[in-house]
């Protein structure tokens, strides 16, 4: 799967990434079309430079053994959404919550806790990084999004994948949102174990979003929908998160 998916991933960052979607509402036979192959000679004609871009793009982040993993890994910003639904969903363990992944999809989701955490995971050690200047190397396992976005169908018109979260400062619900070369990115997984845990209500039970090439404002907690849109303009502040709507910091922070 993987060594398929990695050239179609390539041409697709070159492309511009609403091809994004028709790579992955199509089957393994898309290889053989005629509208793939046609992609696939464009792809080739990219200039180096934005080759260069795209497998800059593509790289892993770095990851480290265990031994190198923080002691502490600190919190920050909301550790307990306010709301009595999400609190509810604490309280019992979150038995009762679901994922939903919907917008530009041909099969919207829903998934249980039990469905989501026997879905197949990555593990990965990696370093987050905040803006305010503080760095921790945790341990994060959960499925890669990518399976899910396959799974549900996601349109050709997509652009953007939002993550809407379950807490908020004052009137602003968390949100963020990412493009489809981070979304199909393999380090791009929906944790829901941590330091070899399930993952604590403080770093955002029941799932948070890991995009590891990105800054810590990106890794978004207490995810409760996933939206897959042609557009941000025209959601909330139109800037594509919470941090970037209000405070200005940038939509792609790559670290
Ligand atoms: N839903 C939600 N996600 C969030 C935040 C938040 O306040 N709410 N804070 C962000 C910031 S600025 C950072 S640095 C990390 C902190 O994650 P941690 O609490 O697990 O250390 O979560 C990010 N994701
Ligand atoms: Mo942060």
């Amino acid at each position: 799967m993987s060594e398929l998916l990695y050239p179609r991933r390539r041409i697709l960052a070159g492309m511009g990434a609403s091809v994004g979607g028709l790579l992955l509402s199509g089957c393994d036979k898309l290889n053989d079309s005629e509208r793939f192959r046609s992609v696939l000679k464009v792809g080739e004609k990219l200039h180096y430079g934005g080759q260069r871009l795209v497998t800059d793009r593509m790289a892993l982040a770095k990851e480290f053994a265990p031994s190198q993993m923080s002691p502490v890994f600190r919190t920050n910003g909301n550790t307990m959404p306010e709301s009595a639904a999400y609190q509810m969903h604490a309280t019992e363990n979150f038995t009762n919550w679901s994922l939903e992944i919907g917008g530009l999809v041909a099969n919207p989701l829903k998934l249980t806790h039990s469905q989501m955490i026997s879905l197949p995971t990555r593990t990965q050690i990696t370093r987050h990084d905040c803006v305010e200047g503080w760095s921790a190397i945790g341990k994060w396992s959960g499925p890669q999004l990518s399976m899910l976005l396959r799974q549900a169908g996601v349109s050709g018109r997509t652009r953007y994948i939002v993550f809407h979260c379950a807490d908020n400062f004052g009137a602003r619900p968390y949100y963020e949102s990412i493009d489809m070369i981070d979304a199909l990115h393999p380090q791009t997984i929906l944790a829901w174990r941590m330091n070899d845990e399930m993952i604590s209500v403080a770093h955002g039970a029941p799932i948070r979003l890991r995009v590891e090439r990105q800054l810590g404002y990106k890794q978004a907690k207490y995810v409760m929908r996933i939206e897959a849109r042609d557009r941000i303009d025209n959601l909330y502040d139109g800037k594509g998160g919470y941090w970037e709507d209000a405070a200005g910091y940038e939509w792609y922070a790559g670290i």
